[in-house]
């Protein structure tokens, strides 16, 4: 289908690989979808004539087949981080690396939806034996909606883990992010220790890089120069991270001092019990990301 016929849509190639992505504008929104990964790489909402990002991007990306985008918002799935047994298996899964099916834009009232699909393959079988089926439905108005819906295809029952891994706008020396108190903790810079947080919001002083396995599921990032922006999601887990100076500088896709200028609040289901999906079974988590203060 040709999809550019649909109002405020423009399909356009990144990179020198020529990746292609959605551009969409709307009274309420600009945003650019990667068919690589279902990825949202801008969302910037119209305000008094003029564009307020809610996601950050970094600005060395070269959109590389089959290489991670640095920024918006990748999808982990179906594991998170490192594989616990393949050394050689992609950081955070397969999903964020792949070309998925443009299955549907259409426009209405309150923006645009945009539905991909990513279902199983020789390729993904080589990492996750599963038969499955995949949707990412992203609606781009007064707020960025996003639901992620799994279906076990498989004749076996499946576990898998899942993350948004959203790369948030912000002044890192000033940035504070509500929703976690009274949460427990895995600290991933602390050999994995569990940790409860007390009443603080959190604020950044060095890297952090916590898994907090069952959340509120509603954030809040604010800082003294970005909109204040809110996360909502039935998903039950969330990470936060900053890499702070010297893991920044490993990253190659990431500009040296840009390591201020962003946090991860990265919503998901990392909860490690077995066999979350029946065979057949199908399973639906949803977020929210707006403006805190819908600023006029
Ligand atoms: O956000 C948590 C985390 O697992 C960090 O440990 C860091 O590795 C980050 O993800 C980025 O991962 P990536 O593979 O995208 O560089």
């Amino acid at each position: 289908m040709d999809f550019s016929a649909v109002s405020g849509v423009e399909i356009k190639m990144l990179g020198n690989d020529q990746l292609p992505a959605v551009y969409i504008s709307n009274d309420f929104c600009e945003a650019i979808i990667a068919l690589q990964g279902a990825q949202i790489l801008r969302f910037d909402l119209k305000k008094k004539n003029k564009l307020v990002p809610l996601l950050w991007l970094s600005e060395l990306n070269q959109f590389q087949s089959k290489k991670a985008i640095r920024g918006g918002i990748p999808l982990c799935f179906p594991w998170f981080g490192a594989h616990t047994d393949q050394v050689d298996y992609p950081a955070h899964g397969f999903a964020r690396n792949l070309t998925w099916r443009l299955c549907e834009i259409t426009e209405h009232g309150q923006g645009h939806t945009v539905i991909l699909e990513l279902k199983d393959s020789e390729l993904t079988r080589q990492y996750w034996d599963y038969a499955f089926c995949l949707h990412m439905k992203i609606e781009c108005g007064e707020t960025l909606n996003l639901e992620f819906t799994l279906e076990n295809l498989d004749t076996q029952p499946l576990s898998f883990n899942f993350a948004w891994h959203s790369y948030f706008p912000a002044q890192i020396h000033t940035a504070q992010v509500h929703g976690f108190e009274q949460t427990l903790f895995i600290n991933q810079l602390n050999s994995n220790q569990t940790e409860i947080q007390q009443d603080e919001i959190i604020q950044f002083t060095q890297e952090i890089d916590r898994i907090y396995p069952n959340t509120s599921g509603c954030f809040h990032l604010v800082d003294e120069e970005d909109f204040p922006i809110f996360i909502q999601t039935n998903a039950p887990s969330a990470v936060v991270w900053n890499p702070w100076i010297a893991k920044a500088q490993r990253l190659t896709d990431v500009q040296n001092d840009a390591w201020q200028d962003f946090v991860c609040i990265e919503c998901g289901d990392l909860n490690q019990e077995k066999y979350k999906l029946k065979a057949g079974e199908i399973c639906q988590y949803r977020m929210q990301i707006g403006l805190t203060h819908q600023q006029s």
